[in-house]
């Protein structure tokens, strides 16, 4: 265990890491007022039990190795969920410009959804990670979608779960159709996008007025 565990300790830096990082470019743009593609951002390290799959899938030996290091390149995953198609272009865009980190792949499932009805926009990038030994670079991935997309996902991925990947055909034909019931709806939303942003932007001043009187209030409790 003490070898799995020194050979998933970079990758679980990586998470923490860039989590902070991909969070903060929602922040940098709320800062500015401007609307933030980035909606929320989730990661984990891939558990033992996946890896251990992963590796009976792809036949190669289950221990730590450069083999396996390079063989499954989502032992670190990130996902960035973003409210409209449209932002995820403009995440990519950003991801692409960084220094921190290097894109070695793209694979576009929006453009070319799966045969499941899946999309998602997948990045793998050589990230390197500062250690006591010195610097290792490690693969990660980063999955890219809307909120649709997500919760079609997601659901997905728990009935697969449950079948254990045999999903009967009528939930299969329900998810195909619900799949694509997503896809509308993230189409439906780009349409009415200006109208959104515009909501929000009131929203968030309105937000941002209350708690100035709150402030002002709390001022004027305190004794001169
Ligand atoms: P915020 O910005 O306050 O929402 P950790 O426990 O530190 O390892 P973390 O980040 O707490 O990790 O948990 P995880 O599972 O990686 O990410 C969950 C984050 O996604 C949380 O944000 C949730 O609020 C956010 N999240 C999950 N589902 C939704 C959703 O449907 N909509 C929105 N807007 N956010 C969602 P944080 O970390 O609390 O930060
Ligand atoms: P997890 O951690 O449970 O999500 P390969 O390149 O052959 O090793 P693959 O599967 O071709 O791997 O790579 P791909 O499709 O680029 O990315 C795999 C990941 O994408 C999966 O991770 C899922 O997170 C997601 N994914 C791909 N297809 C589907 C799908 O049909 N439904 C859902 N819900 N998610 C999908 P893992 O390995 O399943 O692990």
């Amino acid at each position: 265990m003490r070898m799995w565990n020194d050979f998933l300790a970079p990758y679980k830096q990586a998470v923490v890491e860039l989590k902070v990082k991909l969070k903060g470019l929602r922040h940098q743009y709320k800062l500015e007022d401007l609307h933030a593609p980035v909606e929320f951002v989730t990661g984990r390290v891939k558990p033992l039990a996946s890896i251990y799959d992963k590796t009976l899938e792809k036949g190669i030996p289950f221990e730590p190795s450069p083999e396996l290091a390079a063989e499954v390149p989502d032992i670190a995953g990130l996902r960035i969920m973003c409210q409209f198609v449209d932002d995820i272009g403009s995440v990519v865009s950003m991801l692409r410009m960084r220094n921190d980190l290097k894109i070695v792949e793209e694979r576009d499932y929006i453009s070319n959804k799966k045969q499941s009805g899946y999309r998602s926009y997948h990045i793998i990038i050589e990230y390197p990670v500062q250690t006591i030994h010195g610097e290792k670079t490690i693969l990660a991935e980063i999955q890219i979608r809307t909120l649709a997309m997500n919760f079609w996902a997601s659901i997905e991925h728990s009935l697969n779960y449950k079948y254990q990947g045999e999903l009967p055909d009528v939930i299969r034909q329900r998810l195909e159709g619900a799949a694509e019931a997503a896809f509308r709806l993230d189409e439906e939303m780009s349409t009415i996008r200006d109208e959104i942003h515009e909501a929000q932007s009131y929203f968030s001043s309105f937000k941002e007025t209350e708690k100035r009187d709150i402030q002002d209030t709390t001022w004027k409790g305190e004794p001169e």
